[in-house]
């Protein structure tokens, strides 16, 4: 593949430089630098030099037929998905429905769906929802990660927030499918998210971001001080909180250790405001450092207070369970070393980032150090620090939001200069089209880091696309990183708005290509069906029991079991369709025109759809996934007798 970043790099193109180009977005920028502008004018600055960058071996191009050697798992914000990329072609392979709505799939509308969406939310927000449909529609999902074994990926689950509903999820990698999601009590907007790596996961530890009231039942409402953020640990087998503790100011991001003793989040707004000037009054905000045994040796003694129906441990400053390392005002990003030892703190206002050495963390829990003691490097470099990756050698990648570039950089290095060595741990800088936020490495938050690959998503596309309107796609782009220099080899447009994302081998996420007929997803509608005396995956029947009408159905290309069925005005008709066919690739769906219905029916799964025919005629079924030459003759009729 060729480097077109080379040949046409935007300020050789138009002849302007990019921080005139940046300028157009200086004004959404400004959000993030408050106060930062002041700190550019000591930053190092190793210019950029992508020209003449030297790169490895590695192959971006992915042949026609020729398959990919990763998994990029990548989130989509606002549109509340989880998105399946192919690494390095950077193809889109598929969209997993989390706390979205989905029109192919059906999801938030089949009874499979709605249980997972509906089941784990907390009583008052079932309530809250009664008027609205009983689910939420939207989600905010930012981070996705996959669950740990011995400190790398295990290829079972993908953990993912939503920032909007307060939610986490869990998609089952066995076949990509969300199974799992619960609402977290006493938390307001669940923000940062990481598995716990080490022994195992174990753990799910979820930012709970804005301070609120707890409880939040209006008896207190315009007294801040009285508000708390709250870190949470869900056990990630059984989706359930295990416990949580109460912080001070707000929490951002998190990450965990290799050795399964600590966490760590980032807290903006140690002033603990509610306006954007006292938000960012002081000039240091803190990480928190979590002691998870001594806080699980507190639950189990019995030190918490029980709060809907979870502990809730109080780790405010001064606590034993936590430790407040005061950093640069307004941290972001947290990201653990693949070494095992040292963890990055993004700075976002600075344009540092501070560097936790773990090993000094037990003398910090003993009080043998100040917290200040745990920071072994703060290197400065550059401009809107958000968010590190780390390669097999040492090296970290920092996006540089304000600046439009990732830096390279050597820990070893940063922590010699810290302790007063000239040396420059700045190693390489490279442009990136524009403002990134995550970027991700392969495999670059376990300690099977390889060097590889490091992804940039970055906010805005601007210039990089023919002009689809006013809403521009962001741009997200691959950096070859086997090489001295970082170059950039793809530029790939994605909607709104993957903030995270993983890098995952290929050999460790093995999905299945076919269901299994009795999977749990549809537990509801085996046990409906043996209640109903019929066989689910071979029957063709109909159940009448008084208005609620129970249509069992199969599917097998290029036909349904039933070329029609007939119900009165006013049933309540759930539809199970059982597809039959046990082949790779063959799903098929069930749509009713003009009814509003519409759902997937994957290889030998069963999907099942409930809702009231209120509109008497004839209403054609057919399937929606071209499945047969035959497909278009998959249909059949509902017909709706008036009452
Ligand atoms: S956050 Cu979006 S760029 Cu929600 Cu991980 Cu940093
Ligand atoms: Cu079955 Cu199309």
């Amino acid at each position: 593949m060729t480097n077109k970043n080379d040949q046409a790099q935007p300020s050789e193109r138009t002849g302007i430089t990019r921080r005139e180009l940046l300028g157009g977005s200086v004004a959404s920028a400004a959000v993030v630098g408050v106060g930062a502008l002041a700190g550019a004018a000591g930053t190092a600055a190793l210019m950029p030099n992508t020209a003449h960058a030297s790169s490895g071996d590695n192959k971006a191009e992915v042949a026609p037929g020729d398959l990919d050697d990763y998994y990029g798992f990548w989130s989509s914000g606002q549109a509340g998905e989880l998105r399946i990329l192919g690494i390095p072609s950077m193809r889109e392979l598929m969209r997993v429905p989390v706390f979205n709505r989905c029109s192919a799939s059906g999801w938030g509308q089949t009874n499979e769906s709605l249980k997972v969406l509906t089941d784990g939310l907390l009583p008052e927000t079932k309530k809250f929802l009664e008027s609205r449909g009983g689910t939420w529609d939207n989600g905010d999902l930012h981070h996705p990660h996959m669950s740990f074994t011995d400190g790398t990926y295990d290829g079972r689950y993908l953990f993912m927030n939503d920032k909007a509903n307060t939610r986490v999820a869990r998609v089952r990698c066995d076949v990509m499918k969300c199974d799992k999601i619960i609402e977290i009590p006493n938390a307001s907007d669940i923000h940062g998210l990481r598995p716990q790596k080490y022994p195992r996961t174990g753990y799910v530890f979820a930012n709970g971001e804005h301070r609120v009231p707890i409880p939040n039942d209006g008896s207190i409402l315009d007294e801040p001080e009285k508000y708390h953020a709250i870190f949470t640990a869900i056990d990630g087998d059984k989706m359930e909180v295990a416990w949580q503790v109460m912080v001070d100011g707000n929490l951002d991001n998190c990450d965990a250790d290799y050795q399964g003793l600590y966490a760590f989040s980032t807290c903006y707004n140690s002033e603990e405001g509610v306006t954007l000037a006292e938000m960012t009054a002081s000039e240091q905000d803190w990480a928190i450092v979590f002691d998870i045994k001594r806080i699980e040796a507190a639950v189990k003694q019995g030190k918490f207070k029980k709060i809907n129906g979870v502990p809730v441990v109080d780790g405010r400053k001064g606590s034993p369970y936590t430790r407040y390392i005061p950093v640069s005002n307004s941290p972001h990003g947290c990201n653990t070393a693949p070494d095992g030892r040292h963890v990055v703190i993004n700075g976002k206002l600075s344009p540092t980032v501070s560097v936790i050495d773990v090993t000094k963390l037990p003398d910090l829990f003993n009080d043998k150090i100040k917290p200040r003691d745990a920071i072994v490097a703060e290197p400065e470099l550059g401009l809107g620090p958000l968010h590190t990756a780390f390669d097999n050698k040492g090296n970290a990648y920092t996006t540089l939001f304000l600046d439009s570039q990732a830096v390279k950089w050597n820990l070893e290095k940063a922590i010699q200069a810290y302790q007063g060595k000239d040396v420059n741990p700045i190693l390489h800088k490279v442009d990136v089209h524009y403002q990134p936020g995550h970027n991700h490495t392969s495999m670059g938050e376990t300690k099977e880091a390889d060097g590889k690959w490091l992804v940039s998503l970055n906010k805005f596309s601007k210039d990089r696309y023919i002009n689809v309107g006013p809403m521009k796609p962001e741009n997200e782009q691959l950096i070859d990183i086997t090489g001295k220099k970082m170059k950039v080899v793809h530029d790939g447009p994605t909607y709104a708005e993957p903030h995270d994302c993983i890098i995952v081998r290929a050999d460790i996420v093995n999905p299945n290509s076919i269901w299994d007929s009795m999977d749990p997803m549809w537990s509801d509608a085996i046990e409906q069906a043996k209640k109903d005396g019929v066989k689910l995956t071979k029957d063709s029947k109909i159940i009448r029991d008084g208005k609620k009408v129970r249509v069992y159905m199969t599917s097998a290309a290029p036909m349904f079991s039933m070329e029609k069925f007939t119900v009165k005005q006013g049933d309540e008709v759930t539809v199970y369709v059982s597809n039959q066919d046990k082949i790779d690739d063959l799903a098929h769906g069930f749509t009713i025109a003009n009814y509003g219905v519409a759902m997937e029916v994957g290889p030998n799964a069963t999907s099942s759809v409930t809702f009231t025919a209120d509109r008497p005629g004839v209403h054609w079924f057919y399937c929606q996934w071209f499945c047969h030459a035959l497909h278009m003759e998959m249909r059949g009729r509902m017909l709706v007798e008036p009452a």
